[in-house]
């Protein structure tokens, strides 16, 4: 074997392995940022999110059987009434931008278990909304 190993080629290998080390490490989080939650078994994952003021969080339903009656469709209601979404059924995707702090709790209008909580911290970044 032809392999040369001195002080360039060293160094070469050096900052070949640290260029992998760089690109392989997860990047830091950048506000805003994207979140998917997967319904599933009736059941959010993970039921507990956390993102910054204007990050869109989406669900999708990977209901994996048409359960009798509702079929896999789940509808998501805000405890605090602050969003509703349309019946979305298996394989489909419905979110949302969260521009207010504070702790949104929900639930589907049919399943009281599919149910979680997204955390928004930071400035708000729309008014509140007028009740
Ligand atoms: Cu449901």
């Amino acid at each position: 074997m032809t392999w040369s190993t001195g002080p360039f080629q060293r160094a070469l290998l050096c900052l070949a392995l640290l260029t992998m080390i760089v690109a392989l490490a997860p990047s830091a989080k950048t506000a805003p940022d994207e979140e998917d939650i997967i319904l599933f078994a009736l059941q959010a994952h993970p039921a507990r999110v956390e993102v910054t003021t204007g990050s869109f969080v989406t669900w999708m339903n990977r209901e994996p059987v048409n359960y009798p009656a509702v079929r896999g469709v789940h509808k998501l209601v805000a405890d605090d009434d602050s969003f509703t979404s349309p019946a979305f059924g298996p394989g489909v995707r419905w979110g949302r931008a969260f521009e207010r702090p504070g702790v949104f709790r929900y639930h589907c209008r049919w399943h009281p278990a599919t149910s979680g909580e997204i955390v928004v911290t930071g400035p708000p970044l729309a008014p509140p909304e007028r009740t």
